[in-house]
């Protein structure tokens, strides 16, 4: 059974879900509701929402293309039903799972979380997903599960810019110990609807506190290993980009600073602010890295 939107919804986030819908907010609402039970999480930020025709037509997927507005043109022939998630390595229950198994509409929640762009940009997402840690405990890790590894679809007959960019499917992975860190979340949502194709649909990763690109889309594969996965865009530029990938202002991208970002929806010339260690999140993840260099482990 659904529950109505307006029953669920706590008044302060359905006065923001109001300014954050604006124009065409009716429709939107008048979509199935996803039971969104709680109050806010403490996890999420207050600051103001990207509108969501930021959110879902400033795009990187570079599966559709590599231009921003490629994903949102194409990613519609990506086929999202029906859809399995391969939970397998190192786990007690290896098996092939549903976005539904993984993401009941009952445990769904909404985390406002900042994306920052690795090439220096950012926005404000109204995410809804499950934490990621419950999600791999329920496959059972075994004692030697030391990292997770994540594939994204490969199809390239739905992927025009998948076989000229790359040639294997987008790949990325964390420590265990991140993946199991609550601010981790697999999201299959967008404010009140279903992720939208561009966005990662039907069941993406989102790692806020390490650059966009760590927050792969279109997820299903995840692997639990004892070994440092490869990553696509290490592989792709080991200078540039490590496996780590937290954000750090303190760390330039060698071709440019990392210092600031512009904040997406603000207008050309204003919304550049300053970038935060671990993308404003150190309180919740900086532990994880005590006593490693993070120059080094970039
Ligand atoms: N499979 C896949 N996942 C991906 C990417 C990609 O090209 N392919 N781009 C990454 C990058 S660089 C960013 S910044 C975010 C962008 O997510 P968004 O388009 O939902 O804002 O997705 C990440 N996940
Ligand atoms: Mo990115």
């Amino acid at each position: 059974m659904r529950i109505p939107w307006s029953e669920v919804t706590p008044p302060a986030l359905r006065l923001r879900r109001r300014a954050f819908l604006g124009a065409g907010a009716a429709a939107l609402l008048a979509r199935p509701a996803f039971a969104l039970t709680g109050q806010p999480s403490p996890f999420s930020t207050d600051e103001t929402l990207t509108p969501l025709e930021d959110i879902t037509s400033y795009n990187n997927f570079v599966e559709f293309g590599s231009s921003k507005d490629a994903p949102s043109r194409l990613a519609g022939r990506m086929t999202t039903d029906p859809w399995s998630v391969a939970i397998d390595g190192l786990v007690e229950r290896p098996g092939s799972y549903g976005v539904e198994d993984l993401a009941p509409e009952s445990a769904v929640e909404e985390r406002i979380y900042r994306l920052r762009c690795v090439e220096g940009w950012s926005m404000v997402i109204p995410w809804l997903g499950v934490p990621l840690g419950p999600v791999l405990e329920r496959a059972g890790p075994t004692s030697a599960a030391k990292y997770v590894a994540f594939e994204t679809l490969w199809r390239p007959e739905e992927m025009p810019g998948a076989a000229s960019v790359y040639g294997f499917p987008y790949q990325e992975g964390l420590r265990l110990d991140e993946a199991m860190n609550p601010l981790a979340i697999l999201a299959t949502g967008i404010h009140d609807q279903p992720l939208p194709n561009q966005n990662g649909a039907p069941i993406r990763l989102v790692v806020p506190w390490k650059y966009g690109f760590k927050s792969i889309k279109s997820v299903v594969r995840i692997t639990l290993t004892d070994t440092e996965p490869a990553t696509t865009w290490n592989l792709l530029q080991p200078q540039e980009y490590g496996f780590y990938a937290n954000v750090n202002p303190e760390v330039d991208h060698p071709r440019w600073s990392q210092a600031t970002e512009r904040r997406i929806g603000e207008g050309l010339f204003g919304g550049r602010r300053p970038t935060l260690p671990f993308n404003g999140y150190a309180d919740q993840v900086a532990h994880l890295y005590a006593g490693q260099d993070l120059r080094q482990d970039y």
